[in-house]
């Protein structure tokens, strides 16, 4: 096998953000882009520690355009790096959550996502790269910072001589007398299985076959496969139950952001009345965000969690108890007090996923969840969303046997009724030029000393601060994790800037107020939560130093 060198010239631009390294395509297309930043992931590896000589990568993505050049590239760079085998997933397609599957079931060394998640695909949408460690979760920071430096004084990179792999059919091919072997093998069949053994899958069986009708919104991306193994395969679900299941490499299109506003289609159904299906659910672009609809009702993610979290022993994997859960920062505290109930350990780590591995690994959490979006648990290091679907059919399938019924609805409303409601709503402002987004987040951090104590019509500023968090099991320390306005009855305003786009800025708000009574928990939360929006505006003076007088999304 002949491995070249090829001298390189350093992109200053290639800091992973709160998942990877996203970018427009156009961006990766540049001539080294791609593999700079690959080199610089294998030379973070190398220094620390190198590579056993059996080391196997596993490699997929989501499918979107530029995945199958990119994992071309991959793969004749890992050859040239020192791995002995490269795992890829059938047409280049795995899962987030598949991913973390494999990487921990096959103990592969560490694995390579191609996605940008959530973000639109296609020749001018985006393109993205993630790092996943051994125990299958995303490369905490001290490896991404790592990454970057190194990505910074590149001057080389080393590719093998190999031919094009043919990633479509299944088998191994080997080269070099049997020192480098790919094998391509089926994306959905281990995933299928791990549900299987954490689901009553019987149970959900029956429910899905006695008439419960639900219907699930692949997007056009990486869970269709994954759904039609699993709903219709193995759970016997109509073909009626899924929509959008095969994946393009466009998403259709769309924009794969399993929200209320993106995932537009199945928010139609779900709202359609009193013939709309009795529980609704979405995937975003590589499968680890969950949007849980039930008949005319939504459910937010951080309700989702808390509910998950309440019911957890209703599903055999968690039969007996869970041993604690986490939340990011801006995530709703309705998991708080499902904890404090069961009196587990309840962690509050800044947003993405990467802060919640060390929890896991020590054993503290069981279940983890952020508002963006994300649930999952110990059974991988990734957000996983048909996991979370699962959950929810399983709970449902629990909860609706012969002579009782009980609908999503009427899940939440009675959660909130035991553990009180916390009203909760983001609105993000996409795109926005980063000068002045920066501007309204320093802004904002220039009223620290006195916004304490000041009164905002029927709020009161209790404290203020920029969220930092100390690493109990690494020690480590990451600052700047989102400004929070904390108010005296327990009300917050978050302001963060999103760390996943590739277009100007996101500024994102949170907004949460909590209501123990349970004769106005039934509200809408925009209503609920108007004064606080006009307070965040007052104290951000984002309409002033923006011009935008309207979030892009509201959740
Ligand atoms: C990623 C991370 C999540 C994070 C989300 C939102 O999700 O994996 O942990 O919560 O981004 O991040 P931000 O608010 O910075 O945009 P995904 O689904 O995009 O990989």
């Amino acid at each position: 096998m002949h491995i070249q060198t090829i001298i390189t010239q350093p992109f200053n631009d290639q800091k992973p953000g709160t998942s990877g390294l996203r970018k427009k395509v156009k961006i990766f297309q540049q001539t080294g882009y791609l593999e700079n930043f690959v080199q610089s992931i294998f030379d973070t590896l190398s220094e620390a520690g190198g590579l056993p000589t059996d080391a196997t990568l596993t490699v997929g993505g989501d499918g979107r355009y530029y995945n199958r050049h990119a994992i071309q590239t991959i793969i004749k760079m890992a050859a040239a790096n020192g791995f002995a085998r490269v795992i890829v997933g059938q047409a280049g397609i795995f899962s987030t959550p598949a991913v973390s599957h494999i990487i921990r079931k096959y103990q592969t060394f560490g694995g390579m996502i191609l996605s940008a998640s959530h973000n639109q695909g296609g020749v001018h949408g985006d393109f993205g790269i993630k790092y996943n460690i051994s125990n299958g979760g995303p490369a905490p920071e001290k490896i991404t910072d790592e990454v970057f430096a190194k990505s910074k004084v590149i001057t080389a990179y080393k590719i093998a001589d190999l031919p094009e792999i043919d990633i479509d059919t299944l088998g191994e091919t080997s080269f070099d007398g049997g020192n480098f072997t790919v094998q391509v093998m089926n994306a959905v069949q281990d995933y299928a299985d791990l549900m299987q053994t954490l689901f009553d899958f019987p149970a959900i069986k029956r429910l899905l076959t006695s008439g419960f009708q639900m219907k699930f919104d692949a997007m056009h991306a990486v869970t269709g496969p994954y759904a039609q193994e699993i709903f219709i395969n193995r759970l016997g679900a109509s073909a009626h139950s899924l929509m959008n299941c095969v994946p393009s490499e466009d998403f259709g299109g769309g924009h794969p952001d399993p929200n209320l506003t993106y995932a537009e289609d199945l928010v139609k159904i779900m709202f359609s009345g009193e013939t709309a299906p009795d529980f609704g659910a979405a995937s975003d672009g590589d499968g680890d965000r969950n949007m849980i609809l039930g008949k005319n009702f939504f459910v937010t993610p951080s309700d989702s969690l808390a509910v998950l979290a309440a019911n957890a022993t209703l599903v055999p994997a968690y039969v007996h108890g869970i041993a604690g859960v986490a939340r990011s920062m801006p995530t709703s505290g309705a998991v708080d007090r499902v904890a404090a109930k069961l009196n587990i350990p309840c962690y509050e780590t800044p947003t993405g996923w990467k802060f919640f591995g060390n929890l896991m690994d020590a054993g503290k959490v069981t279940l983890c969840g952020e508002e963006s979006f994300g649930t999952s648990s110990n059974h991988v290091r990734e957000k996983d969303g048909l996991w979370a679907v699962l959950f929810w059919l399983n709970v449902l399938a629990q909860k609706n046997t012969a002579g009782a019924a009980c609908s999503v609805e009427q899940i939440l409303k009675s959660h909130w009724t035991e553990f009180g409601r916390n009203v909760y709503s983001r609105h993000d402002y996409e795109t926005i030029p980063t000068d002045a987004a920066n501007d309204v987040m320093q802004h904002i951090k220039t009223q620290f000393a006195s916004l304490p104590n000041q009164k905002f019509g029927s709020y009161a500023v209790k404290t203020c601060d920029d969220f930092s968090y100390h690493d109990s099991i690494d020690g480590s320390v990451s600052h700047n994790q989102g400004v929070r306005i904390l108010f005296v009855d327990g009300s917050r305003i978050v302001f963060r800037l999103s760390g996943t786009g590739t277009e100007g800025a996101t500024l994102r708000i949170y907004l949460e107020a909590f209501e123990p009574d349970s004769t106005k928990q039934s509200v809408d939360a925009q209503g609920a939560l108007a004064e606080m929006i006009q307070i965040a505006l007052k104290i951000s003076q984002l309409k002033e130093k923006t011009g935008r007088d309207t979030p892009t999304v509201i959740t």
